[in-house]
């Protein structure tokens, strides 16, 4: 039988830097929103030290940010919070770039997702080494690009507006490569063979991810809220592992993050200059066990 639908018409393809690539409607919609997308919880913190990051943070909060200090000013205690979730957010980008190591200057790493770039100015600060960094946003690749310009650190940390499945760059080129909360928007098994194409033989792939948890059943309403808040499809625990043994990728290191992540939440719930609305969300997602902020580790085999 063949069944001709006149309604559907073939999905528009755009030009790429590399080479002409596949955009679906779907991927057009997430760069829509990274183009518009100017949070003050990013851009405020990011501007302490032009670290900017598109994560979360981990660790113990300091909640004297939230004391009135004598003599102390609303603007000032503002800013104190500011600089607590920053340091949050940098520590869980420092954990991440800990267990790409040990690398050298000469080794090149693929930040998959790379959002504003912070990533890839830390695992660059850190090790000395190459940093390729892919954006399906225009406007983050661009501005990623200047930070590192105005950096001085251009010559190795490069950003790139392609789509993290289809970089088109060497094959077996990279000694580390790393999701930050961005395996989301992807299906698993493409993102992953597009890691194992890239890491040469015994090289590092690391993920930190939030994923639904199977033992809860299926995505929660809170996790289907937060799919709708950012356009993303939050994947089940078992699919990440599924995928890796699908793709040449072994895990070697697992971390729940979850405990580690929850009073950063609750730190950012409290800061009415940056808040989102997305706070109580996390927290009833965390809170009832529906999804996980997990750490994998695997080696490319
Ligand atoms: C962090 O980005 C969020 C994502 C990349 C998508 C969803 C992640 C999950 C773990 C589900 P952001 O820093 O731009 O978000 P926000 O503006 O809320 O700080
Ligand atoms: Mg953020």
């Amino acid at each position: 039988m063949t069944i001709i639908d006149a309604t559907t018409a073939a999905a528009p393809v755009p030009a790429q830097t590399h080479r002409p690539t596949y955009q679906s409607t779907y991927q057009t919609r997430v760069a829509d929103y990274w183009n518009a997308e100017e949070n003050p919880v990013n851009l405020e913190l990011g501007k302490i030290d032009d670290l900017y990051h598109h994560h979360y943070g981990v660790g113990d909060v300091d909640w004297s940010v939230l004391d009135d200090e004598p003599g102390g000013s609303p603007a000032r205690r503002r800013d104190r919070v500011t600089a607590e979730l920053h340091r949050l957010e940098q520590a869980q980008a420092e954990l991440l770039a800990s267990h790409l190591g040990p690398l050298s200057p000469t080794d090149r790493v693929f930040d998959a997702g790379c959002g504003r770039g912070g990533g890839s100015v830390v695992a660059h600060l850190r090790y000395g080494c190459h940093a390729d960094g892919v954006t399906i946003s225009r406007k983050q690749a661009d501005f990623a690009g200047e930070q590192a310009r105005r950096r001085g650190i251009d010559d190795k940390v490069r950003y790139h507006h392609r789509n993290m499945l289809d970089t088109g760059f060497p094959s077996g080129a990279y000694t580390a490569s790393w999701n930050n909360e961005s395996t989301m928007y992807v299906e698993l098994d493409l993102l992953f063979a597009e890691h194992a194409r890239l890491l040469r033989r015994g090289g590092r792939y690391v993920t930190i991810t939030g994923c639904y948890n199977d033992t809860y059943g299926r995505a929660s309403r809170e996790v289907s809220l937060i799919n709708a808040h950012y356009i993303c499809d939050i994947h089940p625990r078992s699919e990440y592992f599924r995928a890796m043994a699908r793709n040449r990728l072994v895990p070697v290191h697992v971390q729940d993050l979850t405990a580690a992540t929850i009073p950063y939440w609750q730190l950012r719930k409290q800061a009415e200059h940056l808040v989102t609305g997305i706070e109580d969300t996390f927290l009833g997602a965390y809170g009832n066990g529906s999804f996980q902020y997990l750490l994998i580790v695997a080696d490319r085999v």
